[in-house]
């Protein structure tokens, strides 16, 4: 049975969207964010207080990106995946790590020094450096997305999942309308999936039941 740990809009939207897609069936517990600060127990489910936290069984994964690996290799097959004997693999694996380490990387710092730290801590310098960075980091993405639908392998695969994480916490950070053309048409086209509806609509339906369970 798989429990997923997340936070509305957060990296866990990665595995939950890939697990709708998939037409997996999973348990969603929310949780508000940051965890560390909010829900301190969360401490003891992973160490590391960070958002997603992923049970399988007795596999125990925290990276959103490779718990969509996980998925694909331990529940396909599916076309979500890319295999090893498929031209665009070496792309995918590209994709898979990109969405993460290159694009979330930079807004993680502008959700820190802009929204999260307080007082003296805020940082607009940082923040502006980085809004810059990350900008900059989008445009592998618009050149590919300016003449295909989707990132690699010509169809709807894990590697969009990962890499569109980012343009959902753009928006979430307030940093959407600053996309070009192809990102925006993209963004339309993946938030157009009965995939990505169901699983806004999942963590939208549980995040009310939490609040409601607090009030
Ligand atoms: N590389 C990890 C990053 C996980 C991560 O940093 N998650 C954020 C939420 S999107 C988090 O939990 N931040 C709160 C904190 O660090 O306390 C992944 O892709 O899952």
């Amino acid at each position: 049975m798989i429990t997923l740990y997340h936070c509305i809009n957060a990296r866990s939207f990665r595995p939950l969207w890939a697990m709708e897609e998939m037409g997996l069936s999973y348990t969603l517990k929310m949780l508000p964010f940051p965890p560390r600060v909010l829900a301190p127990e969360y401490l003891e489910i992973n160490p590391l207080g960070t958002i997603p936290a992923f049970f399988d069984g007795d596999t125990f994964m925290t990276e959103s990106t490779a718990i969509c690996q996980y998925l694909a290799g331990r529940y396909g097959p599916t076309s979500l995946n890319v295999l090893p004997d498929e031209k665009a693999y070496g792309a995918f694996e590209n994709f898979m790590h990109y969405g993460d380490t290159t694009l979330t990387f930079p807004q993680t710092l502008v959700l820190r020094y802009r929204d999260l730290e307080e007082g003296e801590r805020k940082n607009p310098q940082i923040v502006d450096d980085y809004t810059r960075w990350f900008f900059n980091r989008l445009r592998t993405i618009e050149r590919i997305v300016a003449n295909e639908p989707y990132i690699c392998a010509g169809r709807f695969t894990m590697a969009d999942i990962a890499v569109s994480y980012a343009l959902l916490l753009a928006g979430t950070l307030g940093l959407a309308d600053n996309f070009k053309e192809p990102i925006k048409d993209y963004w339309k086209r993946l938030t157009a999936r009965d995939g990505f509806k169901r699983a806004d609509a999942r963590q939208i339906f549980e995040q009310k039941k939490m609040e409601e369970g607090k009030s």
